[in-house]
């Protein structure tokens, strides 16, 4: 396959001054018609016509209304065009009933519909099918679906079409159609300035019970946009549509997107608070795109954490605001370091902007969307609040309409600021998690911090230089007031010591407050100081930091050296728990764990090999001796979610069901499920019948309880998707791959829905000591069904081979499992350019 670089960008010899495409719907031979008007691009050097076109039945061309024959491969064609401007016309055919790829034009449950980006538009049309050239979209559809859809404005309608016109250019990523018998949840908006949005959400009929939660959340964003950024809609209709086969969870097409089903879809009774807010977050998310990735886009596809980074970050701040800072904080973190550090620290490494690529949809990675947001949050944290305003004002001045890089993003901060931001720059360019070693010293009042920094080499980056790190910095008095408030250091240099004067005492430190870099802290420092920082900390993150880097010091001694749990861990937890004028929500995050996998880095990182089993029984343990050390506490922490009025998924109920809930699984340890059996029976919601599900599966118990689920909720697949995913994670470790293996089984294994696959696969991949079991039948397992999904749809499939990239810092024997498997996957005939690519890097 291709290596892409990013050096060899050169921009399109034509522009694209409009483009009309015509629509004849059919499942198995639709034909789009396309009039395309070109001109030549007076900034570009060659002016070879090729446009792209994949999987297209050519039945005609013309230029000028001559027909013309096209030189035409699998990729694309070229063909002699005229000096001057012109009209290109081309009718294909194209087979949406046969694409199970997801790609391009589909159809999913009998509705037509689209998924474009990166490069899906080329199996549409031809087209120069790249984000820099943009253009207005006239589009008419003709079919008898009931609902005919595509971006921009509806400007005609009758029996067997719609018309509809996009006046905003728009790279033809951000193309989309959808066409089905489909009923809608209607709303209104009226923007800031007075103008008139008509919203729905459209769905298949028997879901329309499931859109009010997604219409507020989306209200809520539109009203967000315009009061925190300014941003205000630009459409006379926004409307979203929930597909149940989809490859990714959303995808914000110009005022027409699409949805992952499980992604909006919404019922107290089928949905979990979970699944609430990361819905809230989603439909804020692209819809948030619509200035950050639609009106301003990116010039090629290594741009694409300008728009990814940029809106993941402005949806966090919104659940933030809607919710609560902290916990919003504090579980971004746990996301990242379980899917981006080990990501940003193993074969798969890449730079949050990557300068080569053989398959773009394998760079949809934490790395570009949730680092590529924690760097521009650390660029705000630098330049502070008020100039980060001016520049994003600056930014939608400046670059409305452009197909734009991270040299203007950076560009515009520059101009806002006058900072120098060209050492700031190799957050983009340096991939790698940076480790910040902490050195203290104290001596006549002066406390000074001395910071460290430096990143392992990833692949193809041996050597790398300092980058800017902002370390947000407060100190605390022995009695645990604060002594200095919050500073943030700077740290640019290879090794820098800051100090702090006038103090009494020699402080203790509360370092990365707020995580304030995406950094690994290395602060040798004592139990009882982190004890102390988890009673009196006044910075929320770095409270529950102490508890959980309490946890995972715990962990790690009873691993490698068979130790008890640490009381001072215990201790420290239960004391907070105890404190009721604390958010339920954030008591919750306290009582969580390091997961696995992030202690099997942390061995390795420390010269252990991980051993999974070991990491497994020790997490038991220390989850029985929380049980046994709290368990006066329980019941009353279990009562946190008894609450009385009704259901509502908010951040107050949702934090107090999250307590609940935690609290109910130590009960289960110790009272062997009873009360989790009776909370099942009179749940009244999802998020409760779940969670005491779970626990009853966790303990060995619930066979009736897993049936009965099933059989209330056999015909709603989100419902069943969950009743996958959960048998699997929770699976004991000796039955993971027997119980992944007879789900597989199951009539209702659609395994060509990417959601159903992920349920279970997913699923198995997060069970660390499950799928790391010592025998190897859960590699074998995941490899055998990768390469049975390769040829029907190779973009899901290439994602979940990322479940192998940690394998290298396992034993030799697993070393040996696992790469069976990746040569079995890498020698199997026709494999993708996705999984090839894939595979490749992760055996390295
Ligand atoms: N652009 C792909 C889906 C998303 O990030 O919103
Ligand atoms: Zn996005």
């Amino acid at each position: 396959p291709t290596t892409i670089y990013l050096k060899d960008y050169s921009p399109f010899g034509f522009t694209v001054d409009d483009v009309h495409l015509t629509f004849d719907l059919s499942p198995s031979a639709t034909r789009v018609t396309s009039r395309i008007t070109f001109s030549p691009n007076p900034d570009a050097a060659d002016h070879t016509f090729f446009l792209h076109g994949e999987e297209l039945k050519l039945i005609r061309a013309s230029i000028d209304g001559q027909p013309v024959t096209p030189d035409a491969t699998d990729k694309g064609l070229t063909c002699n065009v005229p000096s001057s401007s012109f009209v290109w016309e081309a009718e294909v055919e194209i087979d949406p009933a046969g694409n199970t790829a997801l790609e391009g034009l589909y159809m999913s449950n009998g509705m037509y519909c689209t998924q474009c980006e990166a490069e899906g538009f080329r199996k549409i049309t031809y087209y120069p099918d790249r984000p820099d050239v943009m253009s207005t979209f006239t589009v008419r559809i003709n079919g008898p679906e009931k609902v005919l859809l595509s971006n921009g404005n509806p400007t005609d309608q009758g029996e067997g079409f719609a018309e509809w016109h996009d006046p905003w250019p728009k790279p033809a990523y951000l193309f989309a159609l959808v066409a089905g018998d489909l009923v809608n949840h209607p709303d209104r908006f009226t923007t800031k300035s007075g103008k008139e949005v008509e919203l729905n959400i459209w769905v298949r009929p028997g879901d329309e019970g499931k859109c009010a939660f997604g219409m507020e959340a989306l209200k809520k964003s539109m009203t967000w946009d315009e009061d925190v950024y300014g941003r205000e809609y630009d459409l006379d209709v926004f409307n979203i549509v929930a597909v149940d086969d989809f490859n990714m969870g959303a995808m914000e097409n110009k005022g027409l997107n699409i949805f992952n089903s499980s992604c909006v879809l919404a019922s107290p009774e089928t949905s979990t608070d979970d699944n609430f807010e990361r819905i809230e977050a989603i439909i804020a998310h692209e819809y948030f795109h619509n200035w950050t990735g639609n009106r301003i886009t990116c010039r090629d596809w290594f741009q694409l954490c300008l728009k990814e980074g940029l809106t993941v970050f402005r949806d966090a701040q919104f659940t933030s605001d809607m919710r609560s800072e902290p916990v919003k904080r504090i579980r971004d973190v746990i996301d990242l370091r379980g899917r981006q550090f080990p990501e940003d620290n193993g074969p798969l490494s890449h730079s949050v902007r990557p300068d080569s690529f053989v398959e773009i949809n394998n760079f949809y990675t934490a790395t570009v969307y949730e680092k590529g947001a924690e760097v521009i949050g650390m660029l705000k944290t630098l330049v502070g609040d008020d100039a980060y305003a001016k520049a994003l004002d600056l930014y939608f001045e400046r670059h409305d309409g452009d197909a734009a890089t991270i040299e203007d993003w950076l560009a515009v901060f520059q101009d806002a600021t006058g900072r120098d931001l060209s050492q700031f720059k190799r957050w983009y360019s340096q991939a790698g998690t940076p480790r910040v070693k902490v050195a203290e010293d104290w001596a006549d009042g002066t406390y000074t911090l001395t910071l460290s920094q430096s990143t392992s080499p990833t692949p193809g980056q041996d050597n790398k230089q300092p980058q800017v790190i902002p370390v947000a910095v407060g100190l605390l008095g022995q009695n645990g007031d604060e002594v200095a408030q919050t500073r943030v250091l700077e740290l640019t240099e290879k090794e820098q010591s800051f100090t702090f004067d006038g103090l009494s005492t020699k402080p203790v430190p509360s370092i990365l407050r707020g995580f304030s870099a995406p950094v690994i802290l290395d602060h040798d420092t004592t139990s009882a100081e982190r004890a102390f920082l988890l009673s009196h900390d006044t910075d929320p993150f770095n409270r529950w930091e102490a508890g959980r880097s309490l946890a995972r010091e715990t962990l790690l001694a009873m691993i490698t050296d068979g130790t008890a749990p640490s009381g001072a861990y215990l201790d420290g937890v239960q004391a907070v728990l105890r404190d009721d004028t604390l958010d339920p929500a954030y008591r919750a995050l306290m009582l969580g764990l390091p997961g696995q996998s992030e202690l099997a880095t942390a061995l390795h990182d420390g010269g252990t090999t991980p051993d999974p089993q070991a990491i497994w029984t020790a997490t038991e343990t220390l989850r029985q001796a929380q049980a046994q050390h709290m368990q006066d506490l329980l019941p009353r922490l279990h009562g946190e979610a008894q609450v009385s009025s009704p259901y509502q998924p908010d951040a107050d109920q949702s934090g107090r069901r999250a307590l609940g809930g935690a609290a109910l699984s130590l009960i289960t340890r110790l009272d062997g499920g009873a009360l989790a059996a009776s909370e099942y029976a009179k749940a009244d919601n999802m998020t409760l019948q779940l969670s005491a599900l779970g626990c009853l599966i966790k303990a060995g118990k619930g066979e009736a309880e897993l049936q009965a689920f099933y059989d209330q909720w056999e015909d709603d697949r989100l419902v069943i998707d969950k009743w996958f995913g959960l048998q699997v994670s929770l699976a004991d470790p000796e039955q993971t791959a027997t119980v992944g293996r007879s789900l597989t089984q199951h009539p209702d294994f659609n395994w060509k829905n990417p959601n159903r696959f992920r349920a279970v696969f997913g699923a198995l991949a997060m069970n660390h000591p499950g799928f790391h079991h010592a025998s190897g039948t859960a590699y074998e397992l995941l490899a055998a069904w990768l390469i049975r999904l390769d040829p029907v749809n190779p973009q899901t499939t290439a994602r979940m081979c990322s479940a192998f990239q940690t394998w290298r810092r396992y034993d030799a024997a697993r070393q040996d499992l696992i790469k069976v498997q990746l040569d079995r996957i890498a020698a199997t005939p026709d494999l993708s350019r996705d999984v090839t690519e894939m595979i490749t890097r992760i055996r390295g």
